[in-house]
């Protein structure tokens, strides 16, 4: 099949490779190389069991496409191909693709190494942000309706606990009563409507940032889930997964060690365009931020184990049971160093 959609962007028969890349849990993405010019291209599948608007997502890469090219030409904004015939994504036997160059002499990084690492791709989710602070983000399409809705995620943890897959359930008890301790951040959030909404990422992890040769961000990637949102999405996913060194995989959540220097990298690469954007509002909430997006996590991937993994899939049998686990260790380590991230905060405006 594949062949069939690559002819649409005018590759002939044979004449390119293809080798799975990336390490995304939703879409699946190849890495197509011509091999007449060696031109590399990135050719992704969309799960359209989670995206049920493929359309919808289109729409909203082509509006603020227009938008920057127009306002910030020098931005580096990587919209999808188009096929020969001018459509921007193709779809063949229900399934939808889509092609993008390859940014030659880019990168990608799976985990943090170090904070400069950090302040690159903080920058570059802050860049994004407030390049679009004059763009209407109501104009954009809901592409994942309740996407990040905290309050929301809390009561389908809750219906899982009731209906969920039984035998899980008692295996679980002391994660559940953990959740359930940690409610209070779920109450917190019913509080975050008076922030403005933005053009927001809400896929803020490493992995979707590219680098060049000298590791200075280029630009984003994976442009899925682009939503009108509140920008403690973006910076609490930075929280999440750059300030451990171990990923949410890791299944000794006793690794876990907040990194002050990363989370020092965070706030000056994100202020370093978005500290005259955000309201005072909003900074108020920056803290908050990281416990709102781990906890969200904690709650989706146990809720999914309850479900049987019906989401996320699992490649063992405790998969979803292990990265709830390791979310719930990393939020206690953040929960024991926000007094000092508050003052650094504090300092930085
Ligand atoms: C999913 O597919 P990927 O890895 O980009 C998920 C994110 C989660 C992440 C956890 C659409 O992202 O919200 O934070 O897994 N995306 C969707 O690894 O559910
Ligand atoms: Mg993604």
């Amino acid at each position: 099949m594949t062949q069939k959609i690559l002819e649409k962007y005018g590759f002939r028969p044979s004449s390119y490779t293809m080798l799975a890349f990336g390490t995304g849990l939703i879409n699946h993405t190849w890495l197509v190389t011509d091999e007449k010019s060696s031109k590399q291209f990135i050719l992704q599948r969309i799960n359209h069991a989670v995206f049920k608007s493929p359309e919808a997502i289109a729409k909203n890469i082509s509006l603020i496409d227009t938008f920057l090219k127009k306002n910030y030409p020098d931005y580096l904004f990587e919209a999808p191909l188009k096929t020969i015939e001018g459509e921007n994504m193709v779809k063949a036997e229900g399934e939808y693709f889509r092609l993008y160059r390859f940014v030659e002499g880019s990168h990608t990084v799976d985990v943090v190494k170090d904070p400069k690492e950090a302040y690159e791709a903080a920058k570059q989710f802050g860049k994004f942000t407030a390049n679009l602070a004059d763009f209407d983000a109501r104009q954009l399409n809901i592409t994942l309706p309740d996407f990040h809705n905290l309050p929301l995620r809390f009561e389908q943890f809750k219906m899982a606990i009731k209906n969920g897959n039984s035998q899980r359930i008692s295996q679980c008890k002391e994660n559940i009563q953990q959740l359930l301790d940690y409610g209070n951040i779920a109450e917190a959030a019913t509080k975050i409507t008076k922030m403005p909404f933005r053009v927001i990422h809400h896929d803020a992890k490493i992995s979707n940032v590219l680098f060049d040769g000298e590791n200075k961000g280029m630009c984003l990637i994976d442009f899925d889930t682009i939503m009108p949102g509140y920008y403690i999405s973006d910076i609490g996913d930075m929280m999440r997964t750059y300030l451990s060194p171990i990923s949410e995989e890791e299944k000794d959540g006793a690794k876990h060690v907040i990194r002050m220097d990363f989370f020092e990298a965070i706030v000056s690469g994100y202020m370093s365009e978005m500290g005259k954007v955000l309201t005072a509002l909003e900074k108020s909430y920056f803290v908050y931020s990281g416990s709102f997006m781990i906890y969200m996590q904690a709650l989706r991937f146990i809720t999914d184990y309850l479900n049987n993994d019906a989401y996320y899939g699992a490649k063992y049998e405790t998969h979803n049971l292990v990265r709830g686990e390791n979310q719930l260790a990393l939020l206690q380590r953040y929960a024991d160093k926000e007094k000092i991230m508050q003052s650094i905060v504090a300092r930085s405006y």
